[in-house]
Order: C-alpha cells, then sequence, then structure tokens
C-alpha cells in the first residue's frame, strides 16, 4: 500500500463557534490551525475562508491571506474549495480559483444536503472544471453518491479533467450516500483504476470511515467541516487533536504517512 494521505478541513462554511468553540475563523487563526494539523501529519488541507463575523465567504482576498500565512509556515498542499456554501452563485464559488492554489475541489452532482440541496447541475460542473484547467489547478472530485462518479467519468472523456485524479467520498450527508462499509466498497470499486481516493465520513462516521480507509488502501480527510467531536459528547480540541488519533492508529495498523511531497507524487500532482 502506498503511505495514508491525511487531508484537513479545518473550517467548512456550514459549522460555527457554538457547535465548536475552536473553530477558527481568522486568517491567522485558519493558518496557525493548519500548521499544527501539518505538524501532527496531515499533507492536504481542504480550504474554506470566513468573513470576520464568522459567515462564509469565497472572497479571494480573504483565501489569499490564509494561503500566504499558511505558506510562510508549511508546504501542506493548498486545495480551495468550490463547493463554497449552499446557495452561492457559480461565479462566487469559482473565484479563488484565479489565486492558481495547487489544487480545488469539483462537486459533480446535485444533492439533498440536511434541508437544503447543494446544486451543481452539469453546466456549472463544467465551468468550474474548464476554470481549472485554464488555471492549471487540479482537481479533487468531490462524490457524494454513487451516480455522481458517472459524471466525472464523461468530464474525463472530454479532458476536462485528468484520468489520473483525486476523489474523495463525503459520506453521511443527510439525504446523500449513508456511511457505511459496503458503500465504501462501493464507490472505492466504482471509480477509474489509476486513481485515488480518500473518505470524509460526516459526523460520527468520521472515525469509522477513517479506520476503513486505513485498513482498504485508501486515504482519510478530517476536520471540523466535518465532524466536531472527538469522541461521543466530547468536542475535539483542535484538527490537530483529531489528525493525531489517526496517525496513532495507521502507525498500529502499519501504515505510514505521507508527508505532502510524497503525497504530491502519490495522486500525480505535477
Ligand atoms: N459546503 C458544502 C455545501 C466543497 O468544499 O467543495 C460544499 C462543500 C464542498 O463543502
Ligand atoms: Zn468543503
Amino acid at each position: 500500500m502506498e503511505k495514508l494521505i491525511i487531508t484537513v478541513a479545518p473550517v467548512g462554511a456550514e459549522t460555527t463557534r457554538q457547535d465548536n468553540p475552536n473553530l477558527p475563523i481568522s486568517p491567522s487563526e485558519i493558518a496557525e490551525d493548519v500548521f499544527n494539523s501539518w505538524k501532527a501529519g496531515a499533507s492536504i488541507v481542504h480550504l474554506h475562508a470566513r468573513n470576520e463575523d464568522g459567515s462564509p465567504t469565497q472572497s479571494p482576498e480573504v483565501y489569499a491571506q490564509i494561503i500566504d500565512k499558511i505558506k510562510e509556515r508549511c508546504d501542506i498542499i493548498i486545495q480551495i474549495s468550490t463547493g463554497g456554501a449552499i446557495g452561492m452563485s457559480k461565479e462566487e464559488r469559482i473565484a479563488p480559483v484565479r489565486l492558481k492554489p495547487e489544487m480545488a475541489t469539483l462537486t459533480v452532482g446535485s444533492c439533498n444536503f440536511g434541508g437544503e440541496v447543494f446544486l451543481n447541475p452539469l453546466d456549472e460542473i463544467e465551468f468550474f472544471a474548464h476554470e481549472m484547467k485554464k488555471n492549471g489547478v487540479f482537481p479533487e472530485i468531490e462524490i457524494f453518491d454513487l451516480g455522481m462518479i458517472a459524471n466525472a467519468e464523461s468530464l474525463m472523456k472530454k479532458d476536462l479533467i485528468p484520468r489520473q485524479v483525486h476523489f474523495n467520498f463525503v459520506m453521511g450527508v443527510p439525504g446523500a450516500i449513508p456511511a457505511t462499509p459496503r458503500n465504501l466498497l462501493l464507490l472505492s470499486e466504482s471509480i477509474p483504476s489509476g486513481c485515488t481516493w480518500s473518505v470524509a465520513g460526516i459526523g460520527k462516521a468520521e472515525l469509522p470511515m477513517a479506520v476503513m480507509a486505513i485498513i482498504m488502501g485508501g486515504n482519510v480527510r478530517l476536520g471540523f467541516e466535518d465532524n466536531i467531536y472527538y469522541s461521543r459528547g466530547v468536542l475535539a480540541e483542535s484538527n490537530a487533536h483529531l489528525i493525531k488519533r489517526i496517525v496513532n492508529l495507521a502507525k498500529e495498523l502499519g501504515r505510514e504517512v505521507a508527508t505532502p511531497d510524497e503525497a504530491r507524487k502519490i495522486i500525480g500532482l505535477r
């Protein structure tokens, strides 16, 4: 098996300080949290940005501040979100791709998202893919349900995304694919050969899905975007707190953890 790639998703668009007071919000707080996550073993950061009042933003200026502060401190792979928050326009969502980060997310379909709908019509998916290609940004394909994989294959055929990409399975969003071992097996066996994958289990599914990925040869995403608890009823102290446990479990299970440069090679980042 290749070494384990750990992605940290430290902020998200939905989690609040009321949910977990340790949520980083300002560019300095996010950069400090990412630095600690990198020290703990994360090699990719999946970034969202926030306004001063904590509301989600796709402002390139705010992203630029966060990215500059992270780059001053470590070589973690920076992956910005183009998912943003529910209800944002496609122009708003794509804006930070112009900063030309190493990676950006590309969700390849629509799904229910709790009481809301995460809308990604095909023409908008192709718009995002085209903008990423134009800016030389490597996509991570976000899969919230099985059918979305067919859309990723269609983008490959149209040469809008590379044939070798990194997939992330977001599992356990209410209204999308449930986080079960059988579904993880199905998703991981349904992506094109040569592609790599990680799993982001939502809420209490984060830990079991991560352990399954370690054993199966996949990779893991952890952090406050997906889960705020360390254990039942106990809030995580930081994103690094969640990462340290997975690093320990990976070591116990005989899987070494990848550095950012090793992760670049494994997922085919140039
Ligand atoms: N905040 C969700 C609606 C992504 O970052 O690409 C979408 C999301 C996916 O988080
Ligand atoms: Zn996200």
